[in-house]
């Protein structure tokens, strides 16, 4: 291996370091997470990804050479570390390695700019500004780890239903939606956008005849928000499906958070401990509140909304109060959702949009979506849009467009979720917002 002295292996993660090696020599790597010197003995604490082992140097017992090197150690300089496992009721995995040789493969600079022992802690910015130093703590590691898991189970579950996973451009002509701001930028001698979503586009496909696609990608938001639930990069997993409507697409959303809860909860236990965090896993079908119903709850509880508005913090606070876990908030007002949004037959000012919804955060918006072309270009009109700009999107509908349905999960939320983190920050390796677009 490039970087070592000798050709060393690992031939052990400290996990796997347990009593039945006793005797045995083995190579740990990682980083110098811990140094206590006590004069005749010297222990050390070595990190890597799954946890820690004690590395224990009594001096008059050890090779002078070692000592010599531990007694150079800076914490957090990376090493490699031959010796021989012996049990140990002190250590913390009941064992500890007595080292007989010692590799030096990287020096860390001193002071550090945190402290990933949290013997100091740090405020959100600092960590953010040193990520990689903040991600050797395992509850921020834990975090990804369960990301991770989610973005596995979400992928496994759109194959087994058939879904096709599709890629479509972030490099957008016009307005995808309308509503949110988007990120102009220069394309060449034309003026373009970051996509804010691949609504357009997965709607398009389906008149492709693909029938069900999916996509799990970064998309842009150029709002303005400062707050504990708002990037201006996310990852959203979207799908689409022909031939289905709201209550269709409901049910498969309802069935991955399912699953998406009870692989978490099997997979990620350690993980899960680490953040002192518990998941529930519903038994039925999340509950379904109708906006109606919302309204008068939200009112009922001190918080003004008139019909036809969109909840306010407040009101979605309210909510929260009274909805335990994961709901469906359904038949949002035609006016207050987008132009690809299907109304109600019977009451157009009423639709087919729903939200999923966590205690009083959103984590998805979807409906079933107008499919004929003259409804379409009539409700991009009513919503002061131009169809013009929607020309290549609008031909899609010209030529044998199938009923279809679809949604939109923030997949940065649902790890808020999942790991019982209140900052959206918590939750992204390098996130963007209002102030910050390094590192
Ligand atoms: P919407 O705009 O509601 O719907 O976005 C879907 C979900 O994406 C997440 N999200 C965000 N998370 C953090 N910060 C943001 N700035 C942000 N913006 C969105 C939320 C939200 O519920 N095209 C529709 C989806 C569809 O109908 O299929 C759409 O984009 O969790």
């Amino acid at each position: 291996m490039q970087g070592l002295l000798k050709e060393w292996r690992r031939t052990h993660y400290s996990k796997n370091v347990n009593s039945d090696l006793k005797e045995k020599e083995i190579i740990i790597m990682g980083w110098i997470h811990e140094i206590r010197d006590l004069g005749g003995i010297i222990f050390v604490l070595v990190r890597d990804r799954d946890g820690m082992i004690q590395v224990t140097a009594p001096t008059k017992e050890v090779d002078d050479e070692i000592v010599k090197q531990i007694r150079n150690f800076r914490k957090e300089s990376v090493v490699a570390i031959k010796g021989t496992v012996q049990e140990s009721g002190k250590a913390p995995n009941g064992v500890e390695i007595i080292p007989s040789e010692i590799q030096i493969l990287n020096l860390a600079n001193q002071p550090l700019p945190m402290d990933p022992t949290e013997k100091v802690k740090a405020e959100i910015d600092t960590r953010l500004d040193s990520r990689f130093l903040d991600l050797r703590k395992q509850n921020v590691s834990s975090i990804f780890k369960i990301k991770s898991q989610m973005l596995r189970t979400v992928r496994d579950f759109f194959y087994n239903n058939e879904f096709v996973e599709i890629n479509t451009p972030k490099l957008v002509a016009s307005a995808t939606e309308g509503g949110t701001e988007l990120f102009p930028i220069t394309y060449f001698e034309r003026e373009a956008f970051l996509g804010q979503s691949p609504q357009l586009y997965k709607q398009i496909m389906m008149s492709s005849g693909m029938d069900r696609v999916f996509e799990i990608a970064q998309i842009f938001r150029a709002e303005e928000h400062d707050t504990l639930r708002h990037l201006n990069e996310v990852v959203s997993i979207d799908m689409e499906a022909s031939f289905m409507d709201d209550i269709d697409v409901i049910k498969i959303l309802n069935n991955m958070i399912q699953q998406v809860l009870i692989d978490i909860k099997t997979n990620c236990s350690e993980a899960l401990e680490i953040l002192e965090h518990e998941i529930e896993i519903p038994e039925c079908n999340f509950p379904i509140v109708r906006y109606d119903d919302a309204v008068d709850i939200v009112n009922s509880k001190g918080v003004e909304m008139e019909w036809g508005e969109d909840l306010s913090r407040a009101g979605e606070k309210a909510l929260g109060d009274t909805m335990d876990g994961f709901y469906f908030l359904t038949e949002w007002p035609s006016e207050i959702k987008p132009f690809y949004v299907m109304p109600n037959k019977e009451d157009p000012t009423k639709s087919h949009a729903f939200d999923l919804m966590y205690k009083d955060l959103e984590i998805s918006s979807g409906a079933t979506r107008v499919h004929q072309y003259d409804l379409l270009v009539e409700k991009i009109a009513e919503k002061g849009l131009n169809p013009d700009a929607f020309k290549s999107y609008l031909k899609a509908f010209e030529y044998g467009m199938p009923p279809h349905a679809g949604w939109g999960v923030g997949a940065d939320r649902l790890t808020m979720v999942l790991t019982g983190t209140n900052n959206i920050r918590e939750t992204v390796l390098f996130p963007r917002d209002r102030r910050r677009l390094t590192p």
